[in-house]
């Protein structure tokens, strides 16, 4: 190879890595500003329930709720079994009639073991021990035979990590 050659060749590597850096520089910003999406997903779809009923993770993983019912529905936590964190949660997770005909979706990052116990407060409520229960007569699910249906309830079960 020539020796002007060669330089052309050194000059036309040096442009191509002034292109190439910033671009991997701009990869690896979008690779970090993603959101861990590692974990599962529970659906309610247009029936009052949360499927899958039972869900298995493991710490730091994420479950995502999404509601693909018209109507609204809400993730309320049954703090009296609930030993993996996130007390207290009574969120409201809007049905497509509310949300311009997209499902709603809430998540929480679970990130120690333990059980989250909980329910949907439109269609299901607690007893006197803290088991969600159907709701009565007076309001929930009821169908023509009476029957009040099952609870709109569901588990976490987080594992170590
Ligand atoms: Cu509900």
């Amino acid at each position: 190879m020539l020796r002007s050659q060669s330089r052309l060749l050194a000059i036309a590597a040096g442009a191509a890595l002034v292109v190439l850096v910033p671009a991997a520089a701009v990869l690896a910003r979008q690779g970090a500003a993603s959101p861990n999406v590692s974990g599962v997903q529970v659906t309610m779809p247009d029936t009052d329930q949360f499927q899958p009923f039972a869900v298995t993770i493991h710490a730091g993983q994420t479950v995502q709720w999404v509601n693909q019912d018209t109507d609204d529905h809400t993730v309320v936590s049954d703090d009296a079994f609930n030993t993996a964190g996130h007390l207290g949660v009574n969120q409201i997770v809007v049905g497509t009639d509310n949300n311009g005909g997209q499902p709603g979706k809430f998540q929480l990052t679970f990130n120690h073991p333990g059980t989250f116990v909980y329910y949907c407060r439109f269609h299901s409520h607690l007893d006197k021990v803290n088991q969600p229960i159907a709701p009565g007569p007076r309001g929930g699910i009821q169908a023509a035979n009476g029957n009040f249906g099952t609870p709109m309830m569901g588990i976490v079960t987080v594992l170590p990590s």
